[in-house]
């Protein structure tokens, strides 16, 4: 059942847009560099104040809002990215989330076609971040959805590695392009023995299979040293850059080291 509060959440965030796009930069974990950004949904506040979006993904989630919730996060980070990728930063690359129902559910490649075409991004310079969640259809549908994803350039990213409906079998089956560390084992990476090991062995794990990793949620110096040690290859986190508004994203790539 929809909880008719947050329905009207959706709702009325769709009729007014008061939905909100921001970007955190994702740093290379040596040079600093700016070598992508997640686009992260927020609502805005009739105070102006923009705030998390829970709400709203979660009831869309169970209604076919979600489908023009995504056709309009994916619209707007699309353009968004080819904004800087045409002049500013063209190495900079977009990390965007698909959510597990539309992965699921959705025609995500028939949608996709039509956002090329109407946003002129290069889908060379997307990653698509997909929880492991997507992955409870048929695996053969799975590896279809997912080939076809990276035939048209896309790269794909498993967020939360590690946590939740995770398995290794789909990295033996699935063509996947890099890893997330989930903040859960981030977190404790300063004095806890088992986050050490378990972050260590995602980092063996990606780069034995060719892949690469993004730690997130690192908030502190001692995180940032080990995951440095560890070969980690990406950083996210509070302790280089907070999620911000397109604008701010821009003057920070205007004024920083971004990959070109
Ligand atoms: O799992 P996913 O990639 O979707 O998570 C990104 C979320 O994590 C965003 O909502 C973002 O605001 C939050 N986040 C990013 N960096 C940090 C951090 O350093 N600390 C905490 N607490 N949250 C973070
Ligand atoms: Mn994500």
């Amino acid at each position: 059942m929809t909880d008719p509060v947050g329905q009207a959440a959706v709702d009325r965030a769709l009729d007014e847009k008061n939905l909100v796009l921001v970007y955190q930069p994702i740093h290379d974990a040596r040079t600093k560099e700016i070598v992508a950004a997640e686009a992260l949904l927020r609502q805005r506040r009739e105070t102006g104040e923009i705030r998390e979006a829970a709400i709203i993904t979660e009831t869309a989630e169970q209604t076919s809002d979600l489908f023009a919730l995504s056709s309009w996060t994916m619209h707007t980070a699309y353009s968004d990215a080819a904004r800087w990728q045409s002049g500013l930063a063209p190495g900079v690359r977009l990390n965007v989330n698909l959510s597990p129902r539309e992965f699921q559910e959705g025609d995500v490649l028939t949608r996709l076609d039509s956002l090329v075409l109407q946003c002129r991004i290069d889908l060379h310079k997307v990653n698509l971040e997909i929880t492991e969640t997507s992955f409870i259809r048929k695996p053969k549908d799975t590896k279809h959805v997912l080939s076809a994803l990276k035939e048209s350039g896309i790269s794909l990213w498993l967020d939360d590695f590690g946590s939740g409906h995770s398995s290794l079998e789909h990295l033996q089956f699935f063509p996947v392009d890099g890893l997330k560390i989930p903040s859960v084992f981030v977190k404790h990476l300063a004095d806890d023995h088992r986050s050490q090991t378990i972050s260590r062995s995602i980092v063996r794990l990606a780069h034995d299979l060719g892949m690469k990793v993004i730690a997130e949620g690192v908030e502190h110096r001692t995180q940032l040293d080990f995951l440095l040690e560890a070969g980690c290859d990406w950083i996210q986190g509070f302790l280089f850059s907070r999620p911000m508004p397109l604008d701010e994203f821009l003057a920070m790539l205007g004024g920083t080291k971004a990959a070109r």
